[in-house]
């Protein structure tokens, strides 16, 4: 009695209190009451939680949705008899789920399906799998419509997912650096391992469990060697028990040399036999400790890394090798495909297909070749990489960047959904009109999708709490390469905000891509940032090591006009797409605009869709963007008192910067496209606030994440 009485005191004060402060730290699980009527219907169909298996991960997703279901209901379910109401939960080897007679085998190993079915004369809902991990999953699909508010009556929901492979890439160093990373520090606390367990190693497999993501590699691909040593191996086998009930398997980025520098061999040649057998006693040695690990993730021959070339050996040799050591214990490689050469003049866009499409067909059966989104390098607009469809006999698994490192850091609100999509949506006529990337990557023997990941220590685990819907709409693609940007946005919004603002605060989100295009690299522009840590403009830099780290060398505007001529009488990168594609995109009078000066050098007086040149085009889009951002900043303020004051405020204070620095990059590229053509500013145009030479003198050389 004392107990219960106890209970509902709790529930009171937490119903009772409008808008306690939060940090984010609870990101899409909240679980904060719904307003009373919903309140009562999701009540009436969740009494409380039946299960009979008594296994780890279908005990975590009972606890789960009596957590969940308590929160939203304001009212206290538990686990209990089968009644009316009652959510039963199971996989076959419950007698009762078996009775039900239902199509799991059908759901394979991560699939799941909600049910409103009648057991014994009640009306009750079966969430019901084939394996442990679908309940889990199921558990938190039923858990994600009654956060919406929604009706929980007749649901009838089949769910496995697209993708095999659903993983999260950390680019953290064994020194807890997370290399492109604005959250705080690595959430690995490496020296406190295996000793102590953080409590958010927990969370953090919850939370991704709740979207779908089943691996983590747990390393940055500019890998230490010192990872795979027994001392790191320790550490990493604690995590992978964590997170194992969660359904994640973990990973380790690898170093090619390893051999030769903590296994003490002189060579790393993929064909030498001594470094295929190290390779081979290292991977006993990890399934050893981690009977599921996932595999490596590996970058070779990219950025300084050693790889197969050192040695005159071809990604394939190199992958294979790795690939042998893993396969009896049934490991995947990832191997990248994010390659460029300094010694090469070809195109840097051109550089990955020239090298690795060749190789289709070559890579062994645990291979799977991870393809960043776009050609060159997670750039806030890029055509799709032409990898994809160009490897039919190659599985393929689509990277991309969920830390914002081309997209404003933590501060600027950029939700990246709708980039992904327009990546996954795209056609690559290959081989013929209809396959998109989604299908390319689902229909691979192995599939996948990577993203790289935004969470460290920080309280709200992303930097900032929009940045916590990128990494959800992450696992959400990832799961359905199909899924709706808008529908995830809004998903998101509701758990995150409370479904009373969901759509206004998806309507901020959905816009806010665009704007960042628009106010740093609009029509097709990429890589103008400034050197190293790419925060802030720099499209003037021309003195860099390497021509390609250079953004004129991507801009080329000159006195004539602007952008890079990747057409046929140019590097002729549109010749790696499809002749359909190629066709298109290689004619400035039918490439979308968004991507002209991608792929033309187009003259400045060139009339666009608008009636406009393309000289007041290119300054009305920098314009738009920052009034994109002061929209974003009304649409906020507007929502004052319907949301928690203290996330309120921090979004609030974010906008200001990203207003600032809108303004600043806006007025930086203007000032120098402005000098480079010759050209005075279109009528009624502000002018920037400074001259070129002020936004040429800016240095900010403690921006972070800039490797180390
Ligand atoms: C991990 C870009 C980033 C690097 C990153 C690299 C990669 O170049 O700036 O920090 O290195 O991509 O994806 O390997």
């Amino acid at each position: 009695m004392l107990k219960s009485l106890g209970w509902m005191m709790a529930l009171w004060v937490a119903c009772a209190t409008p808008a306690r402060a939060e940090d984010g730290y609870d990101l899409w699980l909240r679980y904060r009451p719904l307003p009373a009527a919903q309140a009562d219907a999701v009540a009436s169909k969740a009494t409380t939680v039946v299960r009979d298996e008594d296994d780890e991960t279908i005990r975590l997703a009972a606890a789960e949705l009596e957590r969940g279901l308590s929160g939203l209901t304001g009212r206290r379910i538990a686990g209990g008899d089968l009644g009316e109401g009652a959510i039963v939960i199971g996989t076959a080897r419950s007698a009762r789920i078996a009775a039900l007679r239902l199509p799991l085998a059908g759901l394979g190993p991560e699939g799941y399906l909600v049910r409103s079915v009648t057991v014994e004369g009640r009306p009750v809902t079966v969430i019901a799998a084939d394996r442990p991990v679908g309940v889990l999953y199921g558990a938190f699909r039923l858990l994600r419509i009654a956060q919406a508010g929604q009706s929980l009556d007749r649901l009838a929901i089949v769910e496995r997912p697209r993708l095999a492979l659903r993983v999260l890439n950390h680019w953290d160093n064994p020194d807890r650096y997370v290399e492109r990373g604005y959250a705080g520090q690595s959430l690995w606390d490496w020296q406190k391992l295996p000793g102590f367990s953080d409590p958010r190693y927990t969370d953090y497999a919850r939370a991704n469990a709740s979207v779908g993501i089943n691996g983590a590699v747990l390393n940055n691909v500019n890998a230490s060697p010192d990872m795979l040593t027994p001392a790191f191996l320790t550490k990493v086998e604690r995590l992978a028990t964590i997170f194992r009930p969660w359904g994640i398997r973990v990973y380790l980025s690898a170093k090619f040399s390893a051999p030769i520098e903590i296994g003490g061999l002189k060579t790393a040649d993929p064909l030498d036999p001594a470094v295929a057998a190290w390779w081979r006693a290292k991977a006993d040695e990890i399934y050893a400790r981690i009977p599921d690990f996932g595999g490596f993730l590996v970058k070779a021959n990219s950025e300084g890394q050693p790889g197969p070339g050192d040695y005159g050996r071809s990604h394939a040799e190199g992958a294979n090798m790795l690939a042998a050591a893993l396969k009896p214990h049934g490991g995947v490689v990832m191997w990248r495909a994010f390659v460029y050469a300094h010694d090469k003049p070809e195109d840097r866009a051109k550089q990955a297909y020239s090298e690795f499409q060749p190789l289709d067909g070559k890579f062994a059966d645990n291979v799977i070749v991870q393809v960043k989104n776009g050609p060159i390098d997670f750039q806030p607009r890029e055509p799709f990489h032409p990898l994809f469809g160009a490897m039919p006999r190659t599985p393929l698994m689509m990277e991309v960047q969920i830390t914002k490192e081309y997209l404003g850091f933590a501060t600027h609100l950029a939700y990246l959904g709708p980039m992904w999509e327009e990546v996954l949506r795209s056609d690559t006529y290959r081989p013929r009109r209809g396959m998109t990337v989604a299908k390319v990557l689902a229909q691979s023997r192995l599939s996948g999708m990577a993203g790289v990941a935004n969470v460290g220590t920080d309280r709200n685990w992303s930097g900032s709490q929009f940045d916590q819907a990128n990494w959800y709409a992450f696992g959400r693609m990832a799961w359905n390469p199909d899924d709706r940007a808008s529908d995830i946005a809004r998903d998101w919004a509701a758990m995150t905000w409370g479904p009373a603002v969901a759509d206004p605060v998806a309507a901020m989100m959905l816009q806010s891509r665009q704007a960042v295009v628009d106010y740093m690299m609009p029509l097709g522009l990429h890589h103008l940032f400034a050197t190293g840590h790419h925060y802030g403009p720099g499209p003037w830099v021309d003195d860099l090591a390497r021509p390609d780290w250079n953004p004129v060398y991507y801009h080329k505007a000159d006195r004539a006009g602007i952008g890079f001529d990747r057409t046929r009488s140019g590097s002729d990168a549109v010749g790696q797409y499809a002749p359909a594609l190629a066709k298109r995109w290689g004619d400035p009078a039918t490439v979308p605009e968004d991507l002209l000066l991608w792929f033309h050098h187009v003259p400045w007086e060139r009339r666009m869709a608008s009636g406009r040149t393309l000289w007041e085009e290119l300054v009305a889009r920098y314009d738009r963007g920052v009034a994109e951002v002061a929209a974003m900043q009304g649409q906020w303020a507007a929502l004052r008192g319907r949301v928690d004051e203290q996330r309120h405020d921090e979004v609030s204070q974010f906008l200001t910067i990203q207003r600032a620095e809108a303004q600043w990059w806006r007025d930086a590229c203007i000032a120098y496209f402005a000098e480079v053509s010759g050209r005075a500013l279109p009528a009624g145009v502000v002018p920037p606030t400074h001259p070129l030479a002020w936004y040429k003198a800016v240095r900010t050389p403690y921006a972070p994440g800039n490797g180390r």
